[in-house]
């Protein structure tokens, strides 16, 4: 029998370290597992999936969506997909969550770097713009975070290296029995 698909969504801050842990997350799961992966990164989504959206909230609610869409559609035929965007809205989170949650599991991961670290990291220098007002609507700094209130795992992304993280995310798959 073909294993059952799930979704894994980290939802947090610009330069949380979404991707980093993300990516991690996925080295450690391909040590367990030869099942395919599909990475539906915030930053390449939008090169691509979500070209020539915005970043207003409907713009923002339409990415989520179609990335949750794209993830529904990969755990239908049994995958897995990693999805990193910022999804700063519950809602949109929650429709993303019950596309998934139609065909398999979704894995809500909130990677939770206070909005100071994210700062003085700046590794894109993309605060400073903000700060600067070069930026409109930049998340944390002149736009909403909902942090989730019920993520399946929520990681202390302040200190902690991003393969640590990682292994808490493997760690919770094995304990649901997804891998
Ligand atoms: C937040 C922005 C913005 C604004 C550009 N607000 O850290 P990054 O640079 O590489 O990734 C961020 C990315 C956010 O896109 P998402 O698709 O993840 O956002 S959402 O889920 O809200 O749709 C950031 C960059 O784009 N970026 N402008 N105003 N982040």
């Amino acid at each position: 029998r073909a294993p059952r698909g799930f979704a894994l969504f980290f939802t947090g801050l610009s330069g949380a370290g979404k991707s980093t842990i993300a990516q991690a997350v996925i080295a450690q799961l391909l040590e367990h597992t030869s099942r395919p992966v599909t990475v539906l990164d915030g930053d390449e989504v939008r090169k691509h999936l979500s070209r020539g959206l915005g970043f207003s909230r409907e713009d923002r609610a339409a990415n989520v969506t179609r990335i949750g869409y794209v993830a529904s559609e990969i755990v239908r035929h049994g995958g897995i997909a990693v999805c990193a965007p910022i999804a700063p809205y519950a809602d949109a989170r929650a429709q993303s969550r019950a596309l998934v949650e139609a065909h398999g599991d979704f894995v809500e991961i909130h990677v939770a770097t206070t909005l100071e670290v994210c700062e003085a990291r700046d590794r894109k220098g993309l605060y400073a713009q903000a700060r600067a007002g070069r930026i409109a609507r930049f998340t944390g700094i002149s736009d909403p975070y909902e942090a989730p209130e019920q993520p399946e795992l929520r990681l202390d992304g302040n200190a902690a290296e991003p393969a640590a993280l990682a292994r808490q995310v493997l760690l919770l798959l094995r304990n649901q029995g997804l891998i």
